[in-house]
């Protein structure tokens, strides 16, 4: 919690077993390989991208509740919130749900994605409570030039005058099956594929 507060990301190994990496790709590498790439600058032109994939796999239950997932969301976002009902002063505690799902497979060739905060779709202000606890589950292994999401850490915490510069990005390298737990707020994009003829997912 203390390093996903300060940071607004991190990178927890081993989230996901061998046995359901297998399953995941048995039931999306289909749909992924039979889908064209994006075809516009913001979602690649050299990215396969498939929605909601909870139609498609049984497989993700372990993964979305994993302890560290779901608690850390649970801790961060079900913060109770006082209103006034009649004359009682009331706690009201969100609940949390599952939002946008989507497997991405990022192949040669893709340039940079622009640099941007997820959270954008809330229309909300920064910085504020986050509204968005997100995992990014490594299907293949992430490196440097085979497309690991670029991070800013710590950008959760910046106002919406100032920008992203690239400089400050890293790149997330992690082994397939690791997850990246990152916070709405947090300036990141897929990053550029121009060495490496490996696909990512
Ligand atoms: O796939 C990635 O590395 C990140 C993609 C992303 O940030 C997005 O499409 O919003
Ligand atoms: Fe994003």
């Amino acid at each position: 919690m203390e390093i996903l507060e300060r940071d607004g990301a991190l990178i927890v190994e081993d989230l996901a077993d061998a046995g359901t990496l297998k399953a995941l790709w048995d039931d999306l590498g289909p749909a992924l390989d039979a889908r064209d790439y994006s075809g516009d600058w913001y979602n690649g032109t050299r990215t396969r991208r498939v929605s909601s994939i909870f139609a498609r796999t049984n497989r993700l239950t372990p993964v979305v509740t994993h302890p560290l997932f779901l608690g850390a969301a649970r801790r961060i976002m079900q913060q109770p919130v006082h209103v006034w009902i009649g004359r009682s002063r009331t706690a009201l505690v969100p609940t949390v749900q599952i939002s946008g799902t989507q497997a991405i497979q990022i192949h040669h060739g893709q340039g940079k994605q622009p640099l941007h905060r997820d959270d954008a779709l809330h229309l909300r202000r920064h910085p504020g409570p986050t509204s968005r606890v997100q995992l990014m589950l490594a299907m293949s292994d992430f490196t440097a030039d085979n497309g690991g999401t670029l991070m800013i850490p710590g950008s959760h915490h910046w106002d919406d005058e100032r920008p992203p510069r690239a400089e400050e990005a890293f790149p997330t390298e992690m082994r397939a099956g690791s997850g990246l737990i990152w916070l709405g707020g947090v300036y990141h994009g897929a990053a550029p594929t121009p060495r490496t003829p490996r696909v990512r997912a």
